[in-house]
């Protein structure tokens, strides 16, 4: 495990598949190895990509790829995307220009298979992420589809949201509101060759100012609107600038983004504590037919629920 860990914090690239593996399977060996990873992470910036099924979500992280490359940053990609399957990078919608980022050796690209959770966030994702942060990687970007609550978990995730919108989707966010302005760092509104782009950037600017008139969010971060063209390249700049600006504005003394740094951390730890209590409770106890056993007994009148549940919980402890 040592020499696994060696090889992955210098960068090496089947290391850190060889881990994902591990964790995506849940091997109890993988956590020990997040253990002693953890001191090597927090240094990369996590961007989060997120929005409807074919609104650009992967070309447009084809582009982020493509640009951050240009800059010198290194990259790394995690899909969670249970409808779009993706092996060994060649997965994102364009797929030539994936085939050239696969060639690049700082370039590492991954899909989770996030089973049982469509479009989950799991302790699984996170430790995914710590393990491209570890290698080194400046930049991670998770893509995940989702409409609804995946945005917030992607939020806990992220140090920036962006999410990916098209013109003309103008009422689907009313359904999405809520959980969307919680959560949206930068709306990005793309195939903005469209003839209603326009309408629909001014009508998500006046969505965020009339909810920052009256939601009362404690936020001074407006989400910026920027037009892309995934396809072909156009906006990315622009892109970047409000990433950038975004990134020095968290990096500055807001405490709206320390609480809500804190308190993915502890949504993350309640999630990881719950699932090693239910996987204990699992293979001691339901696994063996002890349930079924005392369940019968206390159908029969020979036992009292009470009384076994609290002796059940007292030998998890
Ligand atoms: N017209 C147009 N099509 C785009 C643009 N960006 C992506 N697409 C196309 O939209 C489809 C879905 O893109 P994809 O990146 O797979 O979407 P995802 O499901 O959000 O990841 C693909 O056919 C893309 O080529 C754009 O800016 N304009
Ligand atoms: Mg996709």
């Amino acid at each position: 495990m040592n020499a696994l860990l060696e090889k992955l914090t210098s960068g090496d690239v089947r290391s850190a598949a060889r881990l994902i593996r591990m964790i995506d399977d849940n091997q109890p060996a993988a956590w020990d190895a997040l253990k002693q990873l953890f001191p090597h992470t927090r240094r990369a910036r996590v961007i989060g990509v997120t929005g409807p099924p074919g609104a650009g979500k992967s070309t447009l992280t084809s582009c982020l790829i493509e640009s951050a490359r240009q800059r010198s940053m290194s990259v790394g990609v995690l899909a969670v995307d249970p409808s779009s399957p993706m092996s060994g990078g060649a997965i994102l919608g364009d797929r030539i220009r994936m085939n050239r980022h696969t060639l690049d050796e700082e370039v590492f690209i991954r899909s989770l298979a996030s089973r049982g959770h469509f479009g989950g966030i799991t302790p699984a994702t996170r430790g995914a992420i710590r393990v491209l942060d570890a290698m080194g990687k400046d930049v991670i970007i998770v893509e995940t589809v989702g409409v609804g609550q995946d945005e917030v978990d992607i939020a806990r995730l992220a140090d920036t949201t962006v999410i990916v919108w098209v013109p003309g989707l103008g009422d689907d966010i009313q359904a999405m509101k809520a959980g969307i302005l919680e959560v949206a760092d930068i709306f990005v509104v793309n195939k903005a060759e469209h003839p209603d782009t326009e309408a629909t950037s001014n009508y998500l600017r006046s969505v965020f100012k009339q909810e920052k008139n009256t939601s009362g969010i404690p936020r001074d971060w407006m989400p910026p609107v920027v037009e892309t063209v995934a396809t072909k390249s156009k906006g990315i700049d622009d892109l970047w600038d409000v990433l950038d600006r975004h990134r020095e504005y968290t990096a500055g003394a807001s405490d709206y983004f320390v609480s809500r740094k804190r308190k993915a951390c502890r949504v993350e730890l309640e999630n990881f504590v719950h699932q090693g209590l239910s996987e204990k409770f699992s293979t001691r106890f339901a696994a063996n037919g002890l349930l079924d056993e005392q369940a019968a007994l206390i159908t029969s009148g020979e036992a009292d629920i009470y009384a076994v549940a609290e002796r059940l919980l007292a030998e998890i402890r």
